[in-house]
């Protein structure tokens, strides 16, 4: 834990080494610092694969960093173009915009040892960011399955992406995804389709007379409409029904965090495996331990 507080400190004090060093410590230990503040907002990017998440995330981060905002920027997709930040940055550079460079920092997170292990280290991952004065934290997600919902609940605001493909569309309608986005965008819209796409999910969110919220075409090839995204995400009010899904998730994932690093997670696995000891004794174990200040 010592080396994570010192980590913090130089993080703090801008030292971006530093601070790749504790995001690794997190990610491999489940330590968190205990931190309060939060000077910044997340946004999660969800979408299909595919779907141009990652190239509009690269536009939305010249937008802001060039307005002063420092914003980071977690992979959670291996195959991100994103990953590594080299391909961003080799971009900014070749336009001459250095000096952006200075308010971007991109980091892939790997996906962790199970499925779903992410949504534990994200937390406190974004929050030790935020911590560091990155204002804005962008988290691009795999795409599919069941953890983009924990992912979801974790973040402040979720954009959803999505392409001119009636087939994406239907598919994020079917999980449950539409339902808890804040801002859509149709993405391809120098591509036929696009329009009628976002057409598609206007009206079909204009069934519930109280859902006002913004289905925005872009093109993150050409870069339009990324300003008018940008502005949209900064004003989106954070949907109501999500508030409560947050808080629980956040607690489930400190817990699950405050489980995976305890000093004997081993030794109790151990133990019920073999069969000494019951699946409530082992939360038995593990609770008071955490309340003696023991983990
Ligand atoms: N025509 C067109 N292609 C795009 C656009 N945005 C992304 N793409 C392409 O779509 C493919 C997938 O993009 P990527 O950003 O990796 O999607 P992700 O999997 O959702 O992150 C790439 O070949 C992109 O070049 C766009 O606005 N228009
Ligand atoms: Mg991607």
């Amino acid at each position: 834990m010592t080396d994570i507080s010192n980590l913090l400190e130089s993080a703090k004090l801008g030292d971006r080494r530093s601070l790749s060093m504790l995001i690794s410590a997190i990610s491999e230990s489940g330590d968190s610092p205990n931190i309060h503040s939060a000077t910044g907002w997340i946004l999660g990017v969800t979408g299909p694969p595919g779907s141009g998440k990652s190239t509009l995330i690269g536009q939305m981060v010249r937008k802001w960093a060039s307005s002063g905002e420092r914003v980071a920027v977690l992979a959670l997709d291996p195959t991100s173009p994103l990953s590594g930040g080299s391909l961003l940055a080799d971009r900014i550079r070749m336009e001459g915009e250095d000096e952006l460079l200075e308010n971007v920092f991109v980091r892939s997170i790997p996906s962790g040892k199970t499925p779903g292990a992410v949504s534990p280290i994200l937390w406190p991952i974004c929050s030790v960011l935020s911590e560091c004065g990155w204002t804005r934290i962008i988290v691009e997600t795999v795409g599919t399955g069941q953890s983009e919902f924990r992912i979801a609940a974790l973040v402040d605001r979720l954009l959803l992406v999505d392409g001119p493909d009636r087939g994406d569309i239907i598919q994020a309608e079917k999980a449950g995804i539409l339902e808890l986005a804040d801002v859509i965008a149709v993405n391809k819209s120098d591509l036929p389709g696009a329009s009628s796409a976002a057409q598609h999910i206007r009206s079909s969110l204009s069934l519930a007379s109280d859902d006002n919220r913004e289905v925005v075409l872009v093109s993150a090839k050409e870069g339009h409409g990324i300003q008018e995204l940008v502005e949209i995400i900064e004003k989106c009010e954070p949907q109501n029904t999500r508030g409560k899904m947050m808080m629980m998730e956040r607690l489930i994932s400190e817990w699950d965090s405050i489980l995976v690093s305890h000093p004997e997670i081993d030794k109790i696995i151990s133990e019920l495996c073999d069969g000494s000891i019951t699946v409530r004794e082992a939360i038995e174990i593990l609770v008071s331990s955490v309340r003696d200040g023991g983990s």
